[in-house]
């Protein structure tokens, strides 16, 4: 199918990810059609993505898809997408929290929303999810100020901060009803504050879960164990056959080194995140609340608030998360959840899109 020779896009750094952001009256309605197009600006399928803007990486292959909401609890809607870089997939079974960061600034570009004086804070639905997130920003002078002196792990230099908070989500915060399962002979807890997440003890799967992402991946009897893991869970957290999915993430516990109150590796879910997701964040953070769950024996939690430092392979990532149990309750619920991003206009112009149909030789 043709799709549009060229279209009207903005990338942008959301947090430790980077995007392509549309309009979504400037993509096409049909999703097939639509996707077909991301695949094309993107440059996928292939190892390199040199034939368009994806940077050869999942993190810097996302697409966020940005509407006025007809939902009253809403300014915004965001699809996001991620698109596969080796294989020709555009998948929305995924939310994305560092897009997410980018969003309020778009629209604000985009003439969505009117800016403030001071800041702007935008009621964000997350179309994937259906649940909200009010992000709050600088602005002024009717303009987006990105400029700004919050410091993220995982970023270069400083920019203004974005404020994102998650009122409590939708989803069972233990999608299988259970604290603990054993999967794939190995004991875990299934999570989802966001983002469906198995944790699992580094030391039970024979690693320290200090390692760098390129020698966990390299690891190829790990990534078998991984890749079992991840079925087995899928199944178990209602997700369904994950085999081609972005979901479950899987995140590895080692004690802290730094100060914090868990050291992380997460894969995402083959290739081992350079940092942590937002949403990955706050699943791990109410997961090591959860009494009776993996990370106990692993984490050392803050003895009071709601606040955790989640170390990561290229530093931290400050997060509030608390997990509540009513009276007599074996289940707990996750309440309100926030986090500080920065985000960065990097380009606003047209995308030229690969012909459709153009032959290529994966
Ligand atoms: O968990 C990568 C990212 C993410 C997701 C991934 C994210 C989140 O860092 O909210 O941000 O887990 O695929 O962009």
């Amino acid at each position: 199918m043709n799709g549009p020779e060229k279209v009207r896009c903005m990338l942008l750094r959301g947090g430790t990810s980077k995007g392509a952001y549309f309009l979504a009256g400037d993509l096409p309605a049909d999703p097939a059609e639509r996707d077909g197009l991301l695949l094309r600006v993107m440059g996928s399928p292939d190892p390199r993505q040199i034939d368009g803007l994806g940077g050869a990486h999942p993190l810097t292959s996302k697409v966020a898809v940005v509407s006025v909401s007809a939902d009253p609890a809403a300014d915004i809607d965001y699809l996001f997408l991620q698109v596969a870089v080796e294989k020709a997939e555009v998948s929305d079974r995924q939310n994305c929290g560092n897009i997410l960061a980018g969003v309020g600034p778009f629209a604000v570009e985009r003439g969505l929303v009117e800016p403030g004086e001071g800041r702007t804070s935008v009621r964000i639905r997350m179309v994937n999810s259906g649940d909200l997130a009010i992000a709050s920003f600088s602005t002024g002078g009717g303009r987006v100020v990105y400029e700004g002196s919050a410091e993220i792990s995982g970023v270069p230099g400083t920019a203004a901060p974005v404020v994102i908070e998650f009122p409590r989500g939708s989803a069972p915060l233990l999608p299988t009803g259970r604290a603990r399962d054993l999967v794939a002979d190995t004991p875990v807890t299934c999570v989802d504050n966001g983002m469906p997440t198995v944790l699992i003890a580094a030391s039970s799967l024979g690693v320290t879960g200090y390692e760098s992402p390129k020698d966990l991946e390299a690891d190829q009897a790990l990534a078998a164990r991984l890749r079992e893991i991840r079925l087995e869970a899928g199944k178990l957290m209602g997700l369904g056959d994950v085999e081609n999915a972005t979901v479950p993430k899987l995140t590895l516990l080692a004690p802290p080194r730094s100060g914090g109150a868990v050291m992380t590796r997460t894969f995402i879910p083959v290739r081992c995140h350079t940092s942590i997701g937002v949403l990955g964040a706050a699943s791990v953070a109410a997961g090591l609340r959860v009494e009776g769950g993996v990370g106990h024996a692993v984490a050392r939690l803050p003895d009071r608030g709601d606040r955790l430092r989640i170390e990561h392979p290229t530093g931290f990532l400050d997060i509030e998360a608390g997990v509540e149990y009513g009276p007599g309750d074996a289940s707990p619920v996750a309440r309100r959840t926030a986090v500080v991003r920065t985000a960065r206009k990097i380009f606003d112009g047209t995308v030229f899109p690969r012909p459709a149909g153009a032959a290529h030789h994966p």
